[in-house]
This record gives structure tokens, sequence and C-alpha cells, in this order.
């Protein structure tokens, strides 16, 4: 059942979820913006939230713009979804137990000793690459080094792991409508889901991962066991193909800026900053949805309780009102950080210092080895609903 929108908002025609729109998203989200922060999609049955500042407003407003109506297209508290809600499908009081017991095991302190082992996969992969010259950033990088380091991080056998990116690729296209791509994603879908369940139980994880630290917390009687695999099964959904199309999107902003490029290899403390920015200009995570408990107005327009918002992470970043008329180019000095490519409030991303370490060491293995890097092709957008990335991103690399 879809909610009729109140009087007096802008009614528009576009499909996010079109296979154009997905591919290059940015001239819709600029649409968007223009008739407003909020508007309304037909094709959609939900609220459009394009402006920064109403994005934030939703983000930070949990008791009126709820998560426990899932982040997909349907309200899951009346229709259930396709797996038992995670976290980021709850609100307080739930959301609170598990969130402590999350951030408990997943903080910045936990996160800092990860760095030494993360670095000398980066190297040795980048040191390949640098000496191949020309590769494929996403087969040959993006893909490949989050899978070398996060599963041993969380601790789940080596048995299996094939599953963890066609698992992330169902959950995230599940954000979406019930299309061609979410069909695709959803082909195989009892074993890629039986595969993931079975890393969750306790006897699986090994000792010294954040899963095992995840089920201490059911000892310290903080969470319950049913919390504790939930929590695994959420690192094993949010934290493989976030990452990759991370650090696929960062490496297309650079490889098509050179001077950026030079200036993060002349200085690669640069790096942090070369990271925010990219999160901001090619956010991964491009839009999921909120729905309303109660009537609100937001960006002006009335909204009824039970509706569906659809927040426009990729539009938010974009938005020129907060970060001026240069908004769609990658600039290394500019402040990014304050971006919502993580979220922001309640549900902000636990796995940012993670993400942020991976993206962060590609970017210092390749800066010590490469003197330019530019494309060696055309990039091949990647169909998917909500998550920005490219199916294949050729380039060229010259040594240093
Ligand atoms: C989860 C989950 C799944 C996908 C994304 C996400 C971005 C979390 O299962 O909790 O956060």
């Amino acid at each position: 059942m879809t909610i009729a929108p109140a009087g007096g908002v802008i009614t528009l025609p576009d499909d996010p979820f079109s296979p154009a729109n997905i591919t290059d998203p940015y001239p819709m989200l600029e649409r968007l913006r223009a008739h407003g922060p909020v508007t309304w999609l037909e094709t959609c049955g939900a609220y459009a939230v394009a402006g920064f500042e109403e994005v934030y407003e939703v983000l930070t407003d949990f008791e009126t713009y709820c998560s426990s109506g899932g982040l997909g297209p349907r309200d899951i508290r009346r229709d259930a979804g396709w797996r038992p809600p995670s976290i980021l499908e709850s609100d307080p009081p739930v959301h609170t137990v598990m969130r402590r017991a999350l951030t408990g095991v997943i903080n910045p302190a936990t996160v800092r000793p990860l760095r030494e082992r993360f670095t000398g996969p980066a190297e040795e992969i980048a040191g390949e690459l640098v000496a191949r010259g020309e590769f494929d950033v996403v087969k040959d990088l993006a893909e490949r080094y989050p899978l070398r380091v996060f599963p041993d991080a969380v601790g789940i056998p080596e048995e299996g792991r094939e599953h963890l990116l066609p698992y992330g690729n169902m959950v995230f296209n599940a954000f979406g409508p019930q299309n061609d791509v979410f069909a695709d994603a959803f082909a195989h879908a009892d074993a890629h889901s039986a595969a993931i369940l079975r890393n969750c139980a306790r006897e699986n994880l090994d000792d010294t991962g954040f899963g095992a630290r995840v089920w201490e917390r059911v000892e310290d009687g903080l969470i319950s066991a049913e919390q504790a695999a939930l929590l695994v099964r959420a690192l094993l959904s949010a934290g493989v193909d976030t990452t990759v199309f991370g650090i696929g999107n960062t490496l297309a902003c650079l490889s098509r800026t050179p001077g950026a490029w030079a200036a993060l290899r002349d200085d690669p403390s640069l790096a942090k900053f070369a990271v925010d920015e990219a999160l901001r200009l090619e956010s991964p995570f491009q839009k999921f949805h909120r729905t309303t408990t109660a009537p609100s107005v937001l960006g002006g327009v009335a909204i009824p309780e039970g509706a569906k918002l659809l927040l426009f992470i990729g539009a938010a970043n974009r938005d020129p009102r907060k970060w001026g008329a240069d908004a769609d180019r990658y600039d290394l000095e500019r402040q990014a950080s304050g971006h919502v490519a993580f979220g922001m409030g309640l549900h902000q991303c636990v796995g940012q210092p993670i993400a942020r370490l991976e993206i962060e060491l590609v970017l210092r293995a390749l800066a010590a080895r490469v003197e330019t890097i530019e494309p060696a092709g055309e990039p091949v957008p990647l169909v998917h609903n909500v998550l920005r990335g490219f199916a294949s991103l050729p380039v060229r690399v010259t040594p240093r």
C-alpha cells in the first residue's frame, strides 16, 4: 500500500531505480534538488529528500523518521522483510542495546591495532599491480583487498567466503524495489544466506576476531544470543561491498583528477582528505528509506504518518547550498568531513574506522609506488539499486 502525498508537494515522474538513473544518477539528483529539497516520486510512492539540510534533519530525528519500517520501499512492520530485522532496521530501545554492544567491539581504539595487519596486503597488491602497469581497479584491487583483510578481522572460516560479496549484493539491493537487479541478486539467495548464517554462530568464529568479541557481550549479559548472531550478520552484511565500492570510487576520483593524484603522491598525509572527498563526491551508499511515525513538515512539505522517505545521500553530498557552486568537483582542499556518506546520528556507520583504514592504506600503498594514474578505457558503471560503483574501471599507472 502506498501512502498518498498530502497537498502542496511537487510530484515528479523520475524513476531513481531505472538503469539510466542508476548508471548516471547525478543529472536526476540535480533535477530533484531543483524542484526543492522534498518532492513526491510517483514511481516510488515515496518522498524524495535531496537537500543536505533535510537529509541531515531526517537522519538525526529518529523519533519522527524511524528505521524499524525498514530501509527498503516496503514497511517491514506490516509486511515482513526477507530476513529478521537488523540493527539498522531497529529503533530505541532495542537499537540502543545492540548499538552499545557493537560500539564496544568496533571503535577507533579496537580498530587502531589493525593498521599493521592491514598494511602488508595493501602493499603486496599495490606492488603487483604497479609492476603490471595496467589493471582493473575493481577486479584486481577493490574486490580483492577487503576480502584479504576483513573476513580475518571478523574471524570467519576460509570456507564460504565466496558468499560474502553476493550476500552483500542481496542485502543492499533489497533497499530498493523488486526489479531485475533485485531478482538477479536473489537468484541463489538460499545458498548465500545459509553460508553467512553459518559464520555467525559462536563455534564458527575464531577467538581473535570481532565476531568472538561480539559473542562475549552475551556472556556479559548485554545482549541475547540471537542479537549476537544478528550483529555478526550485520558486520558480514555491511562490511564488504561497501568498502569495495569505497576503494573503487576513490580511485575513480583520483584517476580522473591528475592534480589531486600528484598532490596525494607528494604528500601522503593528504590520504585522509582524499578519502572523505571521494566519499562525499561518489558516495558508495547512495540511497535508503526512512518511515514517518507521525505527521511532519520537512523542507516546507507536509508529510503524513506512515510515509516512506527516500533519502538521497548522493544528492545531499553534492548539494550546492552546502558545498558551494563547485560541489561536483573533486577537491582535496575542501572540508569534506561533514558529508553524510556514513549516515549521521544514531545509526551512523559503526564500521567507519575500518572502512577509512582500508581505503587510506590502499591509497598510501599506491602513492608510494605510482607516479601517474589515468583511465585506460571507459569505466563500466555497475547496475545496483542503492550502491554507487563500477563493474570495471581500467587504469594505467607509471611507477615512481
Ligand atoms: C546490517 C546492515 C546491512 C547492510 C548495511 C548496513 C550500512 C547494515 O545487516 O546491519 O549498514
